[in-house]
């Protein structure tokens, strides 16, 4: 009888990583920014890891939004600022360069990103396989898009007439 518990708890323990990934389960939650004037902006940062560019934007359009894109460093300096007022100091953004190496665009507009801060020596594609973009607290780093981590959307609120 005792093996019997112990064989459930280690099932039930080996099914965490199987539940965990069920999309009615896996019901995301935010902090979410002040809005951002000069694109009437909100930004969301995800409370939970997700993995791959399209399952983030997936999660970002369930909340009418989408993997935020930044148009330029004024909007970088706000994102990040918004970023490290939180626990979480990483997250993935839309900004990946899987078509082209070396020419990164944003995931949903697919325009060219403008001149970002990025770290020092970065983006520097290590291992030949650093195709997508992550947002440190004070500049940003390709990473490979395997990694499972916070994300970031951006939700552009009506009424906004900006280009
Ligand atoms: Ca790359
Ligand atoms: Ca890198």
């Amino acid at each position: 009888m005792k093996l019997f518990t112990y064989m459930s708890v280690l099932l039930i323990w080996l099914l965490r990583g199987v539940l965990r990934v069920d999309p009615y389960t896996d019901v995301p939650t935010y902090y979410v920014s002040k809005v951002y004037p000069k694109t009437n902006s909100v930004y969301f940062l995800s409370k939970r890891r997700a993995q791959g560019l399209e399952r983030m934007n997936e999660l970002c359009k369930t909340i009418g939004a989408y993997l935020v894109e930044l148009d330029s460093r004024d909007e970088q300096k706000f994102v990040s600022a918004f970023l490290r007022a939180h626990s979480k100091s990483f997250a993935i953004i839309g900004a990946n360069d899987v078509r082209r190496e070396g020419i990164f665009v944003h995931y949903n507009s697919k325009k060219p990103i403008p001149a970002l801060r990025w770290y020092r020596t970065q983006p520097d594609n290590w291992r030949n396989e650093e195709d997508c973009v992550r947002m440190w607290p004070y500049g940003l780093n390709d990473v490979t898009c395997r990694l499972r981590g916070a994300y970031m959307c951006e939700l552009r609120l009506k009424g906004y007439h900006g280009k």
